[in-house]
C-alpha cells in the first residue's frame, strides 16, 4: 500500500475522512467533522483556561490577552477579561488539543501521510466576549496564509473546535468557501468606527458579494480549514461568552520557510515588533530580543512545537 496516505490522495478513504470528505475539503477549502471532541474533553480545556485566567501555573512562553473593549482602570483579573490565550505549547493540558488522537488522523488525512512528522505552529484559546456595542469583539474577513512565511499552503491546516453552540447570535465562524484556490489579497486594519483589535488586520479588497456562510457548531464540532480560505468571525451580540480552542498544523516533511511576500511585509513587522516586545517584558534588553526574533520566520521558529514525529525543517 501507499505511504502517501492522505496527501493530495484525494480517490482514497483516510485513516479517518472518506476520500469524498477529502474531494470536499479540496474543493470548499474548509470541512466540518462533528463530534470530534466529547463534552469531556471540553470541559479539561475549559477548567484549565479557567484556571489559567487566575493566573495558575502559567507557561512564560504563553500569552494572555485581555479584552482591549475593558479599559484597563475598570480591568478586574479573571476570565471575563481575557479574551485569547496564544501558543499554549507549553502547556500539557491545552497541548493535549493538538495532539488529540482524533484531531491529528484527521490532520494526517488531509495534510499528511500516515507517518507525517506533523507541527503545531500557532495555538490559540479564543474566548469572545459579549459585544459591549464597539463591535470589537468581530473579527474581520482575512487569511492566515497572510501570516505564515512557510508553505506550499497546502500542507498546512487549522483545526478549530468549538467548546460550546457558536452560532450567527455569539459570532461563529465565518467562511467564504472556495477562496483557498486564489490569491492571498492585500490586509490591513479595517476602518471601522469602533476600532478593531490588535492585530485582526482584514482583506480590503474583499468583494460583499461573495457568498459568505456561517459556521454554526455544536461543543467538540471541528472545521478544518486551509490557510488561504477567508474566513473571520462576527459580533457577539448575546451575554455569554463564545470559547473556541484551534491548532494551525504543518507537515514538516514538505513545509519549508519562504521569504515574504511584499503584501506580507506590514503585518510581518507589526508581528515581529509584538513578538520582540514580549520578550522585553521578561527582561531581555532589545538587542538581543532583536537577535532573537529578527525576521517573521524567527516568531514562527520561536512558536512551533512537534506534535508527532520530530521537528526537522520549520
Ligand atoms: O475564533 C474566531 O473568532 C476567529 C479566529 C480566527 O479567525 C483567527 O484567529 O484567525
Amino acid at each position: 500500500m501507499s505511504a502517501q496516505i492522505g496527501f493530495h490522495d484525494l480517490k482514497s478513504d483516510g485513516l479517518v475522512i472518506t476520500a469524498q470528505q477529502k474531494r470536499f475539503y479540496e474543493r470548499e477549502g474548509y470541512l466540518v467533522i462533528k463530534k470530534v471532541l466529547s463534552q469531556h474533553d471540553i470541559d479539561i480545556f475549559t477548567n484549565r483556561f479557567k484556571e489559567i485566567c487566575q493566573m495558575k501555573d502559567v507557561p512564560a512562553t504563553m500569552t494572555v490577552m485581555r479584552d482591549f473593549a475593558i479599559n484597563r482602570s475598570e480591568y478586574v483579573p479573571g476570565e471575563k477579561a481575557i479574551m485569547k490565550l496564544q501558543d499554549f505549547g507549553d502547556d500539557p493540558v491545552l497541548f493535549s488539543f493538538c495532539q488529540h488522537p482524533e484531531i491529528v488522523s484527521i490532520v494526517r488525512d488531509l495534510i499528511g501521510t500516515r507517518n507525517a512528522n506533523l507541527l503545531a505552529m500557532h495555538t490559540m484559546l479564543i474566548n469572545k466576549p459579549p459585544d459591549t456595542g464597539s463591535q470589537l469583539s468581530r473579527h474581520p474577513l482575512h487569511q492566515d496564509q497572510q501570516y505564515f512565511p512557510f508553505g506550499p499552503s497546502d500542507a498546512i491546516v487549522c483545526a478549530w473546535t468549538a467548546m460550546e453552540t457558536v452560532n450567527r447570535a455569539n459570532g461563529c465562524l465565518v467562511v467564504v468557501p472556495g477562496t483557498h484556490k486564489g490569491p492571498v489579497h492585500p490586509h490591513e486594519y479595517p476602518k471601522w468606527e469602533g476600532g478593531v483589535n490588535p492585530l485582526y488586520h482584514g482583506i480590503q479588497d474583499f468583494d460583499p458579494n461573495m457568498p459568505r456562510l456561517h459556521l454554526e457548531m455544536q461543543a467538540g464540532d471541528t472545521v478544518f480549514f486551509h490557510p488561504i480560505l477567508i474566513h473571520g468571525s462576527g459580533t457577539n451580540r448575546t451575554t455569554g461568552f463564545r470559547k473556541a480552542i484551534s491548532c494551525h498544523f504543518a507537515n514538516d516533511d514538505i513545509c519549508r520557510y519562504q521569504p515574504i511576500t511584499q503584501g506580507q511585509s506590514n503585518t510581518a513587522n507589526e508581528i515581529v515588533d509584538t513578538a520582540q516586545r514580549v520578550l522585553k517584558k521578561f527582561g531581555i534588553d532589545d538587542a538581543d530580543a532583536k537577535e532573537a526574533i529578527p525576521d517573521l520566520e524567527g516568531v514562527w521558529r520561536m512558536k512551533a512545537k512537534a506534535v508527532s514525529g520530530v521537528r526537522n525543517h520549520l
